[in-house]
Parts: C-alpha cells; structure tokens; sequence
C-alpha cells in the first residue's frame, strides 16, 4: 500500500469533518473560537484519529462510522498540546513550525481554547452515542477515551511529567510517564475505533498489545528526534527536553538503547497483527513510519 496517500485521503477526511464541527465564527465568541482553530488547523498530522479509522478497517468496519469519535480524539490531543505549551508548564514558543496559542492570543484565552476543546469533544461524542444504533458501544468507547485522558491516563502523566522534571531519570518513571501522557491516548483512539467496528474480543486484545508498543514508541521516537530532528522535520527546537532536565528514553538509556527499544516495540506491534488481514496494513505501515522516522529500519 501507499501509506503517504493513505494518510492524505485521511487526513482530508478528518480535516473536513474538524472544520464542520468549527467552522469560523462572525459573532461572539469570535475570538475563542479564532483561537481554537489556530490551534486546530495548524498542521497537525492527525495521527490519533487516523489510528481510529484505521482500527476500525482493520475489524472489516466502515472508517467513516467511526469519523466522530476521530475528530473528539483529536480535539482533545489540541486542547493537551495547547495545555502543555503555557508559561505554567512546558512554556513553549513554537508548535508545529509557529508561534503557541497564548504567545497569539494570551494565556487566558489559550486556556480557554483548550477548555472549549475538551468540552466539545465530549459533546460530539455524546450526540454519537445517543443517535447511534450501538449506543452501549459508543459509551464504551466514550468511557475509554475519558479514562485515557483524565486523572488515571493523560493528565497524570503530564502531573508526573512536571514532578519530575529536573530530577535524575530512571526507567520505570520515563514509562510512567509516557505509557500515561503519550501511550494512553494513542491507545484509546485504536481501541475506541476498533469497538466501535465491533471488534471481536480476541482481535480487540492483539489490537490493545499492538496500541501499547505503538505508543511507547511513538513517544521514544519523539525522543529521539529531540536530540537528533532538525526544526524543519519536528516543527520545534531541537534539544528542548535536555535544556528542560526532561526525563526522556535517551537521557536514561542512552539514544543506541532508546532506537533498539524502539525497533523492539516496532516487532511486537507488527506481531500483534500477523493473524489480521489485508485490511491491516495500514496499522502496519503506521507504525513502520513512526519509528522509521528516528531510527533506521530494515527496508520490509
Ligand atoms: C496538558 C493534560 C495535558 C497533557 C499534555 C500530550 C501532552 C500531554 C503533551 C505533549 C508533550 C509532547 C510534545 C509529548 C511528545 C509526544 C507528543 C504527544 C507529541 C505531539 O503529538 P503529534 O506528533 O502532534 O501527534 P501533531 O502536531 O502531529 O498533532
């Protein structure tokens, strides 16, 4: 498969369903929502909702059925980002190649944006789950994605993030760390779209192992492009994590140990998928892609 067209046709697909759900704003409030779509549209590559639609494929269901959930995901994966950018945490600049949203619009209205952000995304899913034919299904995933995102999943791992930074690192709170800010919600996107396809319990199992390697990785591959991408590939400054006293997998393992972890969870991800079939390749260059992207890959 091609996957660069692949993620083109999706990344289409989710972007026009984002901008119905906020298509600009002539009255109040116009400027919270100018905020919103700042950050919305600003070149994000839609991996998590991708990964939603791809889940769903992978069960034989049908990727649009599964749209609204994506783009929920994605509103709150921008409300984190927005979050994570304020002076109060990772104090950042520049996302995606610009300027943040509170150095655009101040900090009061960043916040806000990642508030109405969050908030909308659990009315889209809410609207789903009470129009739908399945609406156990799409609580099940709602509930899944909210425990992904909230004091257990995400949030905790961005309060231990901040605990942590500065200390000296060690592995079990890097993964910590990461299986919560990073893993939790990468997972939540490929087990949401795979419940909502109907997903047998044994596939939703191998799909929830493949989601754990995949975001471990992914977030081991960010890693590495810290220390190795240059602000043209990353969209950001190169060495942020070190300059903060980040505990990041290089800093703890070293970047030859970090890539080999990488390639590692790479095999068991591609190994969770061996008894899926064609319908799956997606998943399987997705994550061919992202470690590929900062460690170098035997060519498949
Ligand atoms: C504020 C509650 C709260 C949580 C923030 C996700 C997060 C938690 C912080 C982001 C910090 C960070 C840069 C983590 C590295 C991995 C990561 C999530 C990168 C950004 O995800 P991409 O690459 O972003 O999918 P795009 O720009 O493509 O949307």
């Amino acid at each position: 498969m091609n996957l660069r067209s692949y993620l083109v046709r999706r990344r289409r697909l989710v972007d026009r369903a984002l901008r119905r759900y906020f298509p600009p704003n002539r009255k109040q409030p116009q400027r919270l929502i100018e905020a919103v779509r700042y950050s919305l549209f600003s070149g994000g590559k839609r991996l998590r909702p991708i990964l939603a639609l791809a889940a769903a494929e992978a069960v034989g269901g049908e990727p649009r059925a599964v749209l609204p959930f994506a783009c929920a995901i994605e509103m709150i994966h921008t409300y984190s980002l927005i979050h994570d950018d304020l002076p109060a945490m990772d104090d950042d600049a520049l996302r995606r190649g610009k300027p943040t949203s509170h150095v655009v619009f101040g900090e009061g209205l960043a916040i806000l944006a990642g508030d109405a952000l969050l908030t909308e995304a659990f009315r889209v899913m809410a609207d789903c789950a009470g129009t739908s034919r399945n609406p156990r299904r799409a609580l099940h995933a709602m509930r899944e994605i909210a425990e992904a995102s909230g004091a257990h999943g995400m949030v905790a791992g961005q309060a231990a993030d901040l605990e942590a930074e500065g200390a000296a690192p060690d592995l079990p709170t890097v993964e910590f760390i990461h299986v919560r800010k990073t893993g939790a919600l990468i997972l939540a996107s490929i087990r949401a779209g795979a419940m909502l396809a109907g997903a047998r319990p044994s596939q939703l199992h191998r799909l929830s192992r493949y989601g754990e390697c995949l975001g471990l990785a992914f977030q081991i591959a960010d890693d590495i492009l810290d220390v190795e991408g240059l602000p043209a590939q990353t969209g950001k400054m190169q060495g942020r994590d070190k300059a903060r006293r980040k505990v990041t997998f290089p800093a703890v393992l070293g970047l030859p140990a970090a890539k080999e972890r990488a390639r590692t969870l790479l095999d068991h991800a591609l190994a969770e998928l061996a008894p899926f079939p064609a319908a799956a390749a997606p998943l399987r260059e997705i994550a061919r892609f992202i470690v590929g992207r900062a460690c170098e890959l035997p060519r498949s």
